[in-house]
């Protein structure tokens, strides 16, 4: 019922009377009251005049259910939205949940993660209070094959929600860093659980570093984040239910095809390492070319530099690193 009176109260210019609240929401007035003065205590500053009601003058920047619940417009990401001060990693959390009967659309969100996960093994550096760590459990019914792709809408979507909060712009490593300044200032991590030919769930990872002030040593000089690159602090609830609001939109066009056809020519818009050098990093063997693109199954076009490779490879993400030849792009 929280999320639904900050909804109210955000929704309304000026003072929502109490009556309109138990009105609205068919509860009674010791009920608004008791959570008004739970809200009150976890920060929010809502002013109450008799006689007009209420009005919300600030919120805090958390992450909380009530929070991110209140400010999303989505009909099936985020629903609902579990809340966890703290955790191993919000991907395993989501697994755990989808292994115990979670539903599609539910999002996992921690404000702090004790072992935030990297792809191939890696950390993520997940501190308290600064950061925005959640996952989209989905429950999808296409082939395991497709799932790979989910990591390109979701740097999209991502892309997006960060430019509508922050009108940052920021670019994408592919296939899935979300970049600014050289810097990454998202990176996002999908698994999935699946038979041959059938998908229990897939678990999207997205880590956006925030309100971050400063990083650890080993990862600074190839991290950013939102307040760094702007100089204003975010409220992350906003940028989590805009990211939720793009991904959603993008899902639905992906479905239609599920594939990138129709969402390739945004994504590559976005691609910081289209006509660039890359240097792909295969098991064994490193080659040098130039990322033309991507297809419609997201692989990344590399022309080989060395002629004698023959013509434009097509470089699968689970298999492969793309680095810069000058830096990290
Ligand atoms: P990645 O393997 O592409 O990037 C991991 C590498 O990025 C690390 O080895 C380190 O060099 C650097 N790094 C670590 N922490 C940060 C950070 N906060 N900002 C920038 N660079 C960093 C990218 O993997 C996938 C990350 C997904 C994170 C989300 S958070 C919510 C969810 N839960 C979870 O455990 N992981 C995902």
């Amino acid at each position: 019922m929280k999320a639904e009176i900050l909804q109210l109260l955000r929704e309304q210019e000026g003072y929502v009377s109490g009556q309109d609240i138990c009105r609205r929401l068919s509860v009674s007035r010791t009920a608004v009251w008791k959570c008004i003065r739970q809200l009150k205590e976890e920060g929010y500053r809502i002013e109450a005049v008799q006689n007009r009601g209420y009005l919300l003058v600030q919120s805090p920047d958390r992450v909380t259910a009530e929070e991110v619940s209140s400010l999303l417009k989505t009909e099936w990401a985020g629903h609902p939205v579990i809340f966890l001060e703290k955790t191993d990693s919000t991907n395993n959390e989501a697994k755990r949940l989808a292994e115990a009967g979670a539903g599609h659309g539910t999002l996992v969100i921690a404000e702090e993660q004790e072992a935030g996960k990297g792809r191939r093994g890696r950390g993520w550096s997940s501190p308290a209070g600064t950061g925005i760590w959640m996952t989209l459990l989905l429950k999808p019914d296409f082939s395991p094959s497709r799932a790979s792709m989910l990591t390109l809408v979701a740097a999209m979507a991502v892309e997006r929600g960060i430019r509508a909060v922050t009108g940052l712009e920021t670019g994408i490593k592919w296939p899935n860093d979300v970049v600014t300044g050289g810097k990454k200032v998202c990176g996002i991590l999908t698994e999935m659980s699946a038979e041959p030919d059938l998908i229990n769930h897939v678990v999207i990872g997205i880590g956006i570093n925030a309100n971050t002030e400063e990083f650890p040593e080993e990862i600074g000089g190839r991290a950013a984040s939102l307040y760094l690159e702007t100089g204003k602090r975010v409220k992350r609830g906003a940028v989590v239910a805009r990211v939720l609001e793009a991904f959603e939109a993008y899902y639905r066009i992906f479905l239609e095809t599920t594939d990138l056809s129709a969402l390739r020519a945004e994504y590559e818009t976005r691609l910081l390492n289209k006509n660039e050098t890359v240097c792909v990093l295969e098991p064994g063997r490193e080659w040098k070319g130039t990322a033309l693109g991507i297809d419609s199954l997201g692989r990344l076009l590399v022309k080989p530099a060395d002629p004698s490779a023959g013509g434009v490879k097509t470089v699968e993400s689970g298999e492969v690193s793309v680095r810069g030849v000058y830096g990290y792009v």
